[in-house]
């Protein structure tokens, strides 16, 4: 057994500099690269990482004392193997297989072991150790967690550990935008902003957070084979657009109609549809049913603005539908849909269509819509829960028609094609009630077409 003195290396700094953390105690057994002190000079916060595993025999310093290169923080007790060191390991970990860890716990034992002893200015020349470092201790603790994010690295400077700390922050939320996936003190700041954005209902700042709460993903190597690609550009935008909806408060109301005489009549068409080369599937019909809707319940085709607390509503309307293409979801808008026939929307929900799987729409042809219908309707399901399409308010996803049992009024069982309908709203601007009697008034126009065609 030796003894060892572990002093403040050298760190760059000439003058004092404050104990502002002593993140061990006397008595405990400590490895090699674990952060003892963190102090704090006019410049910059550093780590101050032990040299060798051991345990702690005393403490040579308090919080608030000014040290300079040197001085003695602590006197360590070392063993070449280390057996108390092992010892205590093994207990620990027995002891957090027993009781699951927490968040902060992870976060403490990861932070412990990735700390860096330079200061933020020359924190890449030793990075690849320190991600080593880090890496052994995500390993070490990942038995002990129970979700993917419990397992990230996270990796960032001092000061801005120390910055995340006193504004308590967890940086497993931050998305860095440092080199090598670092996170920088304006990603901390960032997250901040948008924190307090989102609890006072302002505007989600995108440009610098596009993820939003983001955790660090881990190493998945470690868990098997894996590769790599780079996300298109319209996959960034629809996850940019879906991370923004995500603080929507969605209600999702489901339904079904009765489109046996909608499918009838639309059976009844398909000669004259291919004579007019336009192939008449159900979304035409839900372009007019929904157009209708919206018409009759304007509160619907409204957007609401949070920071002016205005509630903005449109007197037109231009539905939006979700096309899937190979490079991702794209949503061309209809415009007028109102005014125009079934024919007119037949021909233009296939125009748009094709050129969307062409990438070959314009900007502003995926601009403006007030609603969305996602039809996923020629693929299968029985229901799901549609995401919002920010600013609008409300989006009806469609699924596929079933033949089902169904007793008429005379209490007779018939066969009857149901469409179901799910319904997402935005409960800010529309209340339960609404949102009932929007996919209510729906079915009803969908089951008597007589509605749409005059
Ligand atoms: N129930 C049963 N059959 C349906 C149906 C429904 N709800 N909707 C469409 N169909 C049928 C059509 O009638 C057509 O059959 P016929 O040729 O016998 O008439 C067949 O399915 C194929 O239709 P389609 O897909 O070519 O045309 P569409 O107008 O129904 O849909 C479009 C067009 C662009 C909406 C669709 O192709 C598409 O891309 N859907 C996916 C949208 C999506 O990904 N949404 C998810 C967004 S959220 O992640």
């Amino acid at each position: 057994m030796t003894k060892e003195q572990i002093q403040v290396p050298a760190t760059g700094s000439d003058g004092e500099m404050e104990v502002i953390e002593i993140s061990v105690e006397a008595g405990e057994s400590i490895e090699q690269d674990q952060t003892i002190v963190v102090l704090e000079s006019d410049k910059a916060t550093i780590e101050v990482p032990a040299t060798k595993a051991g345990k702690v025999e005393a403490l040579q310093i308090k919080l608030g004392d000014k040290v300079k290169e040197g001085h003695v923080l602590l006197t360590l007790v070392c063993d070449d193997e280390a057996p108390g060191v092992k010892e205590k390991n093994i207990t620990d970990t027995e002891k957090r297989q027993a009781e699951p860890a927490t968040r902060s716990t992870k976060t403490e034992t990861e932070a412990k072991a990735g700390k860096e002893l330079e200061q933020d200015s020359q924190e890449e020349g030793s990075g690849q150790q320190n991600k080593n470092v880090a890496k052994k201790a995500a390993s070490e603790t990942l038995v002990v967690l129970d979700d993917l994010a419990e397992g990230a690295e996270v990796h960032a400077g001092p000061a801005v550990r120390k910055f995340a700390r006193e504004h308590g922050v967890d940086l497993l939320r931050v998305a860095p935008t440092g080199p090598k996936s670092r996170i920088l003190q304006e990603d901390v700041s960032n997250y901040i902003k948008n924190q307090v954005g989102l609890v006072q209902g302002s505007r989600f700042d995108h440009e610098h957070q596009p993820f939003g709460m983001q955790t660090a993903l881990p190493d998945f190597k470690q868990f098997g084979e894996v590769s790599i690609s780079a996300m298109s550009r319209i996959h960034i935008k629809t996850a940019e657009n879906m991370q923004r909806s995500l603080s929507i408060p969605h209600v999702t109301q489901f339904d079904e109609a009765d489109i046996s005489e909608m499918e009838a009549f639309r059976q009844s068409q398909k000669k004259l549809a291919e004579a007019k080369g336009v192939k008449l599937t159900p979304m035409s019909f839900l372009l007019k049913a929904c157009a209708y809707v919206l018409k009759t319940m304007p509160q619907f085709n409204v957007s609401i603005d949070l920071a002016q607390q205005q509630l903005v509503q449109k007197h037109y309307i231009h539905i939006g539908f979700a096309v899937d293409t190979r490079q991702g979801l794209l949503v061309p808008v209809i415009r007028d849909v109102d005014k125009k026939g079934l024919w007119q929307l037949a021909e233009e929900c296939q125009d748009l269509a094709a050129r969307a799987r062409d990438r070959k729409l314009k900007p502003a042809e995926m601009q403006g819509a007030c609603f969305t219908i996602t039809s996923l309707g020629s693929i299968g399901g029985t229901a799901f829960t549609p995401i919002i399409n920010s600013p609008e308010v409300a989006i009806l996803g469609v699924s596929k028609a079933q033949m089902k049992p169904v007793y008429d009024q005379d209490g007779s069982l018939q066969a009857r094609l149901m469409l179901p309908l799910s319904l997402s709203y935005d409960h800010r601007a529309v209340n339960g009630a609404d949102g009932a009697r929007f996919t209510s008034l729906l079915s009803k126009v969908l089951v008597d077409l007589r509605e749409l065609l005059l």
